[in-house]
């Protein structure tokens, strides 16, 4: 079977990584955790982009060779996703002989088929987005200069004259148009769809694929006075790293990239298959963007918000979780400490936390700590309206929809906390011990499929509650029957799983 495979951007390495990396890696790796929980085989790519003139500047800045800059950054990024648990299956670099082999090899086929072709480019590059703007497309800057049309950049564009390749993205509109129209999937989610046919509709201009003015870059094949244009070369990684693994993993599920890059991902990268003759992925997935305390995050205003610092403070899984509680996958949401605070006690605390203190309280002072062999006859509570949850759940994750799978498990939580509050097995059990008993039993089997269901977002929490309830492994229940109560195991009071922030 192939591998369901996913994909994240390939990261910039002239900053230190902020929440705003941290999003995308771990929103791929809650899907690839999704599909693993089900026995589908998956493969998460991620890596960094390591090429252009920011990472020449960045180096520069730091008095190191490109080289030796991007061995330490990159080594953060891959030490980064150990510490927030994402398990990427490979990590690929720009700088890696894989990847320059496969970004050679396109460049000569492209060139050779005439999808390339080199002429003269007249415009404006901006180094912080690594991107060419048109005069008409720029806006007016201070003192007749030119700044970046991209509302999160308006940053001081660089006049460029030279000689330049070309990709003749031009000829790609209407493949482009169809292909979007028979494969309704591509472009997610559907909000972002009409922006992205509109733009080709308007009519695509080649793109200048080379530069004669940046050293550090690959060499284009055969005419080594260019180097190839970062993003070019970037876009390659997804395939260089699959044809340095499997080739049966492409094409590519899905590629999940932030909202500021679809146009590369949605149109340039399409075109740039089509004419190399690849199947293309299977969906393009634009998420939002963070801002903290409601400004952009920022050089110039110091508000980069490392993950290492939230986690520090409220750990890996209430990271992991706030991230796709907070706001819908797909919209634009905002970071703070106080927001974070509320929900860690509100959701994580008070919500998730004390229901298993109070099973697994209970467990122990009623029923011995043991768990039953069976379920009681019941039902105590509506099982199939609590496992569609799970279901529900899986399902919305599959579709990138994190926020509503977080949804639909903490309705579910809720449920049962109020189902507990009605049930009062602690006053039940004054009069009607086996009631009491079969009430605390049906909670532990309820928290066994919570404690299933949040491990792609909280894989640590997860084994936690298992550990606690006394089911060391279980897989994801998607059946009442799969979600069995294990025999004889044995409950354990604890600390509580999230201690209250005050
Ligand atoms: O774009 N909120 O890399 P990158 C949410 N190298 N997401 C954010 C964010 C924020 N404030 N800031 C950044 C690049 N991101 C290229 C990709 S792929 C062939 C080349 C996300 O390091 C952003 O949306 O600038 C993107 O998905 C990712 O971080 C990488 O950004």
């Amino acid at each position: 079977m192939k591998p369901f495979y996913i994909t994240t951007p390939i990261y910039y390495i002239n900053a230190a990584p902020h929440i705003g990396h941290a999003y995308t890696t771990i929103a791929a790796d809650v899907l690839a955790r999704t599909l693993r929980l089900q026995g589908r085989p998956v493969h998460l790519l991620t890596g960094t982009d390591e090429h252009g003139l920011k990472i020449e500047k960045a180096a520069s800045a730091a008095k190191l060779s490109p080289r030796e800059y991007a061995d330490g950054v990159s080594a953060k990024f891959r030490e980064l996703w150990k510490a927030l648990d994402v398990l990427p299956d490979d990590f690929i670099r720009t700088t890696e002989p894989r990847h320059e082999e496969t970004v050679r090899r396109a460049f000569a086929a492209m060139i050779e088929s005439g999808d390339i072709y080199k002429g003269r480019y007249s415009g404006f590059y901006c180094v912080s987005d690594e991107t060419f703007w048109t005069e008409k497309e720029t806006l007016s800057g201070p003192g007749g200069g030119k700044l970046c049309p991209n509302p999160d950049c308006k940053r001081p564009l660089e006049r460029v004259e030279e000689e330049s390749y070309f990709f003749r993205l031009s000829t790609y509109g209407g493949k482009l148009l169809s292909h979007y129209e028979s494969h309704p999937e591509f472009l997610a989610p559907s909000s972002r769809s009409s922006e992205m046919k509109n733009f080709v509709k308007a009519g695509l201009q080649d793109i200048s694929v080379s530069r004669t003015k940046v050293r550090w870059g690959l060499p284009v094949p055969g005419d080594e006075a260019h180097t190839v244009y970062v993003w070019f070369d970037a876009l390659l990684n997804y395939l260089a790293a699959a044809e340095s693994k499997d080739a049966s993993l492409w094409p590519p599920d899905v590629h999940v990239v932030g909202k500021e890059i679809y146009r590369f991902h949605a149109v340039v990268w399409p075109a740039m298959l089509m004419a190399l003759g690849r199947e293309l992925p299977g969906k393009v997935f634009a998420h939002g963007w963070w801002t903290v305390e409601g400004e952009k995050m920022s050089k110039s205003k110091g508000n980069f918000v490392d993950p290492l610092a939230v986690t520090g403070e409220f750990g890996v899984d209430a990271f992991r979780f706030f991230l796709f509680r907070e706001m819908p996958f797909g919209q634009d949401g905002d970071f703070s400490l106080a927001s974070m605070k509320r929900r860690y006690n509100a959701d994580l605390a008070n919500d998730l936390g004390n229901l298993v203190n109070r099973g697994c309280d209970m467990a122990a002072r009623y029923l011995g700590g043991a768990i039953p062999e069976a379920l009681p006859d019941g039902p105590l509570l509506d099982r199939a309206k609590f496992m569609a949850a799970g279901a529900a759940a899986s399902a919305a994750i599959e579709r990138l929809e994190f926020g509503a799978a977080l949804h639909d498990l903490w309705t579910a939580i809720g449920g049962l906390n109020g189902w507990l509050n009605e049930k009062a097995p602690w006053t039940v059990a004054k009069t009607d011990p086996p009631k009491a008993a079969a009430v605390i039993s049906e909670l532990l089997w309820a928290l066994r499929a919570i404690g299933c269901w949040i491990a792609p977002f909280m894989p640590g929490t997860s084994a936690r509650i298992h550990e606690r309830i006394g089911v060391p492994k279980a897989p994801w229940p998607r059946t009442p029957d799969e979600a069995r109560p294990v025999s004889a195991g044995a409950v354990k009071k604890g600390e509580p799983l999230f201690p209250r922030k005050a």
